[in-house]
């Protein structure tokens, strides 16, 4: 067993009593209510799912395991000459809720490089797509395609399926999906940007700096996908790639399964294919400028337009932030502090932007919440270092996506959590209650 897997049997098997004893003996009292607003408005703030991994505070924003964005990267051990942690480090940080040491670290490294091989069946499947299929669509393939890997369907066909040991062969097929998501990516952008072009994987590379190698990156951009999967990991369960990995997970479905679900929601508009509308948004935009300057007039003007015609301000809003994403400020420091980049003309439009939304979203008066969320500023910085295959930036999200929906998993099998199945009702039943003002109870 490996020091990640026998530290994470210690934790697991120390937190089951906790959930046992608040099941059994605090099993029915009541922490929540819920209205007719919440039943048809999305179930929005209902406290009805359980994660220690990451919490989700509306004014402070994403909080991982305790720690703020800053105290995360602060805390990890870097990448050798960086100033970010390996996203290797981080995945044994959400797993376990501990900083891991340099050897710790070096042992997660070491189990990536034996599990990211992809079998080759999986590149074929995905030369057999049409080159123009969505690139969401392509690594949501390439998960199911590799189904027949799982572990975890194994040991349940194997007549020896038990609860108690069933997070171990979760926590594998996990670890696998983690260790090769980048490596599917990367062979995805390869085959359709760069004439299938394929890269070997660099056996002395982290997972983020592989990723920036596989796809002919430079070396500056090795800390942009270790950033960039770190703050797109997991955030707290209810958004949806994370609740479709949980709620398909619950019926035992195992992890390709429930992943490949996952990323169908994330290729959703308001959900992580926004961080693809931005660029969009913008490069239409900049061609109705027609050459002349951005200004706060015209960007106003932008932004009214979507809004009349109907449309969302893409990255801007979010179902439980109240204030400026930590993950737009984490990214937009990035910008500020790489030379080049906050000079670069992409950057200055996304900070006016950011000048100017907020006050239309506010007199426009619909949204909750007016500032930006973790989209609207993403793209930037895959657009100046090259990355300008807009389409793709929502695999990008996916490959951090998987760290968080394969850790909670994890843990939901470690925990033993229930098959999810909440209740409906029929809207006549919802007007009978509002006219006899709530459910007799
Ligand atoms: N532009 C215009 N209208 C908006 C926006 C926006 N950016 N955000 C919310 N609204 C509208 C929303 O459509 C709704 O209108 P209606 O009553 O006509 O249905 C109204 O404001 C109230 O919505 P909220 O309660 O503020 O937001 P909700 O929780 O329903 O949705 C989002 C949250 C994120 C789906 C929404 O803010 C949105 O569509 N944002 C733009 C898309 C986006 O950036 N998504 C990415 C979210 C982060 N991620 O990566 O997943
Ligand atoms: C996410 O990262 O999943 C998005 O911000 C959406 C959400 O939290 O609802």
């Amino acid at each position: 067993m490996s020091q990640l897997k026998e530290k994470l049997q210690e934790k697991i098997q120390a937190h089951r009593p906790r959930v046992t004893r608040l099941t059994k003996e605090f099993g029915s009292v009541v922490i929540d209510k819920v209205d007719i607003g919440q039943c048809i408005g999305g179930a929005r703030d209902i406290r009805c799912l359980v994660t220690d991994i990451s919490y989700l505070d509306p004014q402070e924003g994403i909080r991982f395991r305790g720690k703020t964005i800053p105290e995360t990267f602060e805390a990890l051990p870097k990448a050798a000459g960086s100033e970010y942690p390996t996203v290797e480090s981080f995945w044994y940080f959400l797993l376990t809720g501990d900083v891991p040491t340099p050897d710790q670290v070096k042992a997660v490294e070491a189990e990536f490089k034996v599990r990211q091989q992809v079998p080759e069946y999986v590149f074929t499947a995905l030369r057999a797509l049409p080159r123009d299929s969505h690139p969401m669509v392509m690594l949501s393939v390439a998960i199911m395609t590799m189904q027949k890997e799982s572990k975890f369907c194994g040991f349940y066909n194997s007549g020896k399926f038990n609860k108690m040991d069933a997070w171990e062969y979760v926590y594998e097929d996990a670890s696998d999906i983690v260790a090769r998501i980048p490596v599917v990516a990367a062979f995805i952008y390869n085959l359709k940007y760069r004439g299938d072009k394929q890269v070997a994987i660099d056996q002395n590379l982290d997972m983020g700096a592989n990723f920036a190698h596989m796809i002919g990156q430079s070396e500056q951009y090795k800390d942009v996908a270790r950033m960039y999967f770190i703050l797109h990991s997991d955030h707290e369960s209810g958004n949806v790639s994370a609740h479709t990995t949980h709620l398909v997970h619950s019926a035992l479905s195992d992890p390709y399964y429930a992943y490949a679900a996952g990323l169908n929601g994330l290729a959703g508009p308001l959900h992580g294919l926004a961080n693809q509308e931005v660029l969009g948004w913008i490069m239409d935009f900049q061609k109705k400028l027609n050459g002349a300057e951005p200004t706060k007039e015209n960007v106003t003007k932008a932004l009214w337009d979507t809004l009349n015609a109907g449309q969302v301000v893409p990255g801007y809003g979010h179902a439980v932030l109240r204030k400026t994403d930590p993950r737009y400020t984490a990214q937009r420091e990035f910008c500020l502090k790489t030379p080049g980049l906050k000079e670069d003309p992409l950057f200055k439009l996304v900070a006016m932007i950011f000048e100017t939304a907020p006050g239309v979203l506010t007199e426009h008066g619909k949204t909750k919440n007016p500032w930006p969320n973790v989209d609207a500023q993403s793209g930037v910085i895959q657009w100046y270092y090259g990355v300008k295959e807009w389409d793709f930036y929502t695999v990008l999200f996916g490959v951090g996506r998987a760290l968080g929906c394969m850790a909670n998993i994890t843990w939901d099998r470690g925990l033993g959590y229930a098959i999810e199945r909440p209740k409906s009702v029929t809207t006549d039943m919802l007007e009978k209650w509002a006219a006899e003002g709530g459910r007799k109870m």
